[in-house]
């Protein structure tokens, strides 16, 4: 029974994947305009920064539509097969759910970020005001 729900899932994914990710180019969200300086600012800081993710998963288009409104260029690493990004997220993340946004902090820590809601806020406090049209 198990086997079946699984593999009803599984179908459920592959039928649902080529229009979620239709959807999501269709309605990808303009990207926040900074000064270059400013921009190359932020860059310097979304280099500690990757998210890990699967092409299709809702939440992680959410995570990614939060990214490019925000302008900002964040590393994208696919764990849906196996493989070493899927193995890293499960080794030092704790589980295998996405998406998940790693954070190196300036003092050598790293943080395992679940939860979209969670690294939405995260990305928006840290970088909402940093734009021409942030409004702040
Ligand atoms: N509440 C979580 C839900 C995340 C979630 O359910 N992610 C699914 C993919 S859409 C997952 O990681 N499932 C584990 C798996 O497929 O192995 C969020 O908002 O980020």
């Amino acid at each position: 029974m198990r086997i079946l729900i699984r593999y009803f899932f599984r179908a459920l994914r592959a039928v649902l994947t080529p229009f979620l990710l239709l959807g999501d180019k269709l309605t990808t969200p303009k990207g926040m305009e900074r000064e270059p300086a400013e921009q190359a600012r932020v860059d310097a800081e979304t280099r500690d920064l990757a998210l890990y993710q699967f092409p299709a998963c809702p939440f992680c288009i959410k995570s990614r539509r939060a990214i490019q409104r925000l302008g900002l260029n964040i590393e994208l690493r696919n764990a849906q097969h196996e493989g070493d990004h899927r193995d890293a997220l499960l080794k030092n993340g704790g589980k295998l759910q996405v998406p998940c946004l790693r954070i190196a902090h300036p003092d050598g820590r790293v943080e395992w970020m679940y939860e979209s809601a969670d690294i939405v806020r995260y990305l928006e406090d840290r970088f909402g005001s940093t734009g021409r049209n942030s409004g702040h």
